[in-house]
């Protein structure tokens, strides 16, 4: 894998739809490091990031593919993603060009293994943490950009260090980055805390709809299609539906903006929401994936929380004396 990064001189790198800021962190850490080692670096999403993450957006060029041709280019960097697939319009086009493809990602993956270097490993805490890696056996230093890159990778994944993804590698290298000069108060403010003044009041309707399930184990938010679509980054309301004491799974269904439903599911202990939301035709981590279904509203709910509860009833049954 170092050899062909070292053979390349144009790359593309690229994501997922909608990119998170895991995606687009380790993003602007990998285009820094290919960029000091003089390679010409095309940043190619399906989707632009999100305004919370415009402190890299105005040191990094996000281009959006629009369906035009690519790029001449020699690699290309899958970030957070393993799937051609989820690259949106970009998919066709990447799989037409005979460039290698590298793969840097930390999800489960499903199917044949089609790239020709991957680094891959489901126990890293975010794809960032992959990239500080790869940028260490480069011998490349992170510059403050890359840093906060790198930075954004691990507090969107980890939930700012909530999850049980975060480990001791994961608080050592956030520590590395502040001594490479990020501020953390300045990136949570960034990130958390530019919402729209309407927001606490569609939170406050959404959850207007929340019920239990399961002896109280199951949280479901189904939004009300009369409320119209949720577009938001909607990591506030799942914190509220984990911090129910009883509540292990959390499973939040909304209309977004393309007239779609999407799901966001997670869990607290070892319940295992991935193997649910693949049944939908998603995928994730085994606490955190999510899923697109099939509307209305109404009838995703009901498949939902049907298949919900037979997972449920299987992980939580009493064992068998
Ligand atoms: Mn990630």
């Amino acid at each position: 894998m170092l050899a062909a990064i070292h053979a390349s001189s144009s790359v593309i790198l690229t994501g997922h739809e909608r990119p998170d800021g895991d995606c687009i962190g380790a993003q602007a850490a990998l285009a820094r490091v290919l960029e000091a080692l003089g390679k010409r670096v095309h940043v190619l999403n399906p989707d632009p990031p999100e305004a919370a993450f415009d402190y890299l957006a105005s040191e990094v060029e996000y281009g959006v593919h629009t369906g035009e041709a690519l790029p001449e280019h020699d690699l290309c960097v899958l970030l957070d993603i393993s799937e051609l697939e989820r690259c949106g319009s970009l998919a066709e086009p990447l799989r037409a060009s005979s460039a290698s493809k590298l793969v840097i990602d930390h999800h489960v993956h499903h199917g044949d293994e089609w790239w020709d270097h991957c680094l891959v490993d489901r126990s890293a805490s975010a794809t960032g943490l992959l990239v500080h890696r790869l940028a260490a056996a480069l011998g490349v230093e992170l510059d403050p950009v890359a840093s906060a890159g790198v930075f954004t990778s691990l507090v969107t994944d980890t939930g700012w260090f909530k999850y049980s993804n975060t480990d001791a590698e994961t608080l050592r290298v956030a520590g590395e980055m502040v001594t490479r000069g990020v501020q953390p108060d300045l990136l949570f403010s960034a990130i958390y805390q530019r919402n729209e003044p309407a927001l606490p009041h569609e939170l406050g309707q959404l959850l207007a709809n929340l019920e239990y399930f399961a002896d109280g184990r199951l949280a479901l938010l189904a939004s009300d299609p009369k409320g119209g679509p949720f577009d938001g980054n909607s990591d506030l309301l799942l914190d509220i539906l984990r911090s129910v004491d009883r509540v292990e799974v959390v499973l939040f269904l909304r209309i977004a903006s393309d007239g779609r439903i999407k799901l966001s599911a997670r869990s607290k202990g070892s319940f295992d929401v991935n193997a649910l939301a693949r049944e939908f035709g998603g995928g994730g981590h085994v606490k955190a994936s999510g899923a697109t279904l099939d509307g209305p509203m109404e009838a995703a709910r009901s498949a939902l929380l049907e298949a919900a509860l037979v997972h449920i009833e299987r992980h939580f049954a009493p064992a068998v004396t």
